[in-house]
């Protein structure tokens, strides 16, 4: 099927004809990437009909709730994404965040029908016992040469909440690790923690903020304080949350007030550091986004990050930055921390979506020493490291991170025009990259913009009450940028 698809992106011209299109974009046509579309064409309304049928389907095996549309992922192209109606959208969410250089990459289908790669996606082997040999020079080419500052270890996982699962228990066994020192588990331990019982189930925690997303298994979930829906009914772990400043915009005319609110949040993160060591539940790790995603794409400064930084060292707390939905590039730099420009700024930093594959750096004295302790049976998938390296090869060879940067300055400046335009309608423009969001002036408003958007050819995404986040893929131009904000605008327009 590869080849076949391969052959197919090389032999047509994917200029595809714009007529019995229902909404077609005012801005020129204009692709760049000869394997990209060069504009939205919707057809039908969405969901139409051929989804309609399948969630039918579908929903006789499932829960079909969330589900937008069924895709035709054979001709979806670049930054657009086709349904199995025919609509062609252009994707800024990018299946939430994940798409790192666009649907069917030519260079990640030639990797695919590379017969020396064939074993690789034929057998998958369990790589904590019984790796393939090509694995450490695959991790070299792939995650480490990407590695945040500071870090040359990587352990890679499935998804991002199990990474982040399996950072917490590093963090955790770290912990009690110093505390032992050089003397072994006592049988006490072993036998208590059978039966989930102190000392061997210590009574450690972690800090998170409000606001905060990790990820939705059992100990993920309860440092993610997004919605009441995420965490309903799941008994959770008693640890500590922080709140995380809510920053007013713009920013240049609310220093003071920003900086008095990141103070109190500060405050507050030292103060449950004492109120745990007193109370005998130490706080062991401190995690937090670099931009909270999920719970509205929340920004603070650099300054709040590096005295975050501080107080966790000054603490003995292990620094852990989750970088699953902010990482491999939409921010500009390869790590959204990197814009914090620290010279430590992490003992932990986990990854997923546009990393392909799921997993988490972490200094050297975050590895424990005996085998199975961080284990599981596939930990992680070699097919996901071999396309990171190709990613990888196509943002250094396209320049890629650059582009987001251009990108993202044409599309924060419009962003800004629009609610210079719609007052009313949008507020708190902000990002970095193409990692932006605009606020709506209501969560029933917002919801219905984005239905609009939609149904003039635009996908976009929800987050925190009443934003809409913009994470196109790392391929979105500055010509895309225009063709989503004449889209917008018209959207906008029938809002005012
Ligand atoms: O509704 C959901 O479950 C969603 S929507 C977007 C996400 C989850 N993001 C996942 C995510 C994240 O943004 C951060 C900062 N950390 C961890 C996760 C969890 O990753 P996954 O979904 O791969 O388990």
């Amino acid at each position: 099927m590869a080849s076949r698809l391969l052959t197919r992106l090389s032999l047509h011209s994917l200029r595809s004809s714009l007529s019995g299109c229902r909404h077609v974009s005012k801005a020129a046509p204009q692709a760049q990437m000869e394997w990209d579309y060069d504009g939205p064409c919707m057809k039908t309304a969405v969901p139409g009909p051929r989804s309609q049928k399948l969630l039918k389907k579908l929903g006789d095996i499932q829960n079909v709730v969330a589900i937008n549309m069924f895709v035709n992922y054979e001709e979806s192209r670049g930054n657009y994404l086709v349904d199995v109606d025919g609509n062609r959208m252009l994707d800024v969410y990018t299946q939430i965040a994940s798409i790192p250089i666009g649907y069917n990459h030519p260079a990640l289908h030639k990797l695919m029908v590379d017969p020396n790669n064939l074993s690789t996606f034929v057998n998958r082997p369990a790589l904590g016992f019984m790796p393939p040999g090509d694995f450490p020079d695959k991790l070299a080419e792939s995650l480490l040469s990407v590695a945040p500052r500071g870090m040359s270890r990587v352990q890679t996982m499935a998804c991002g909440s199990c990474s982040n699962e399996n950072a917490y228990k590093a963090m955790f066994i770290w912990y009690k690790n110093k505390e032992r020192g050089s003397s072994s588990p006592t049988q006490e331990d072993l036998t208590s923690c059978m039966v989930n019982q102190s000392p061997g189930s210590p009574n450690l925690t972690l800090l998170s903020f409000s606001g905060g997303f990790h990820g939705r298994t059992i100990g993920c979930l309860a440092s993610t304080h997004t919605k009441a829906m995420h965490k309903l009914d799941i008994p959770s772990l008693d640890w500590p949350m922080a709140p995380f400043p809510r920053l007013r915009y713009p920013l240049e005319e609310f220093t003071r007030e920003n900086a008095a609110e990141e103070a109190r949040c500060l405050e507050e993160v030292e103060d449950l550091l004492e109120q745990g060591r007193l109370k005998g539940r130490p706080v062991v790790g401190i995690v937090v986004e670099p931009i909270q995603a999920e719970g509205g794409d929340n920004h603070a400064s650099v300054d709040f990050f590096k005295s975050l930084r501080n107080i966790a060292r000054k603490h003995g707390c292990a620094f852990h930055v989750d970088e699953v939905q902010t990482g491999g590039g939409a921010t500009g730099k390869f790590w959204a921390h990197e814009h914090w420009g620290l010279d430590d700024p992490a003992d932990i930093v986990s990854f997923s979506k546009k990393l392909l594959t799921g997993g988490f750096y972490f200094k050297d004295e975050l590895q424990p020493k005996e085998p199975f302790r961080i284990f599981n049976t596939w930990m992680g998938d070699p097919t996901k490291t071999l396309f990171l390296g190709e990613v990888l090869n196509v943002i250094r060879r396209e320049n890629l991170l650059e582009e987001v940067a251009r990108s993202g300055t044409a599309l924060l400046q419009g962003l800004n025009a629009l609610q210079a335009q719609f007052p009313g309608v949008l507020s708190r423009a902000r990002g970095q990259g193409t990692f932006c969001a605009v606020d709506i002036r209501d969560e029933p408003t917002r919801n219905k913009v984005l239905l609009k958007a939609r149904d003039k050819g635009v996908l976009l995404g929800a987050c925190g009450d009443r934003s809409i986040r913009f994470r196109p893929a790392l391929i979105f131009k500055e010509y895309h940028v225009a063709m989503f904000l004449n889209i917008f605008n018209d959207v906008l327009a029938e809002f005012k």
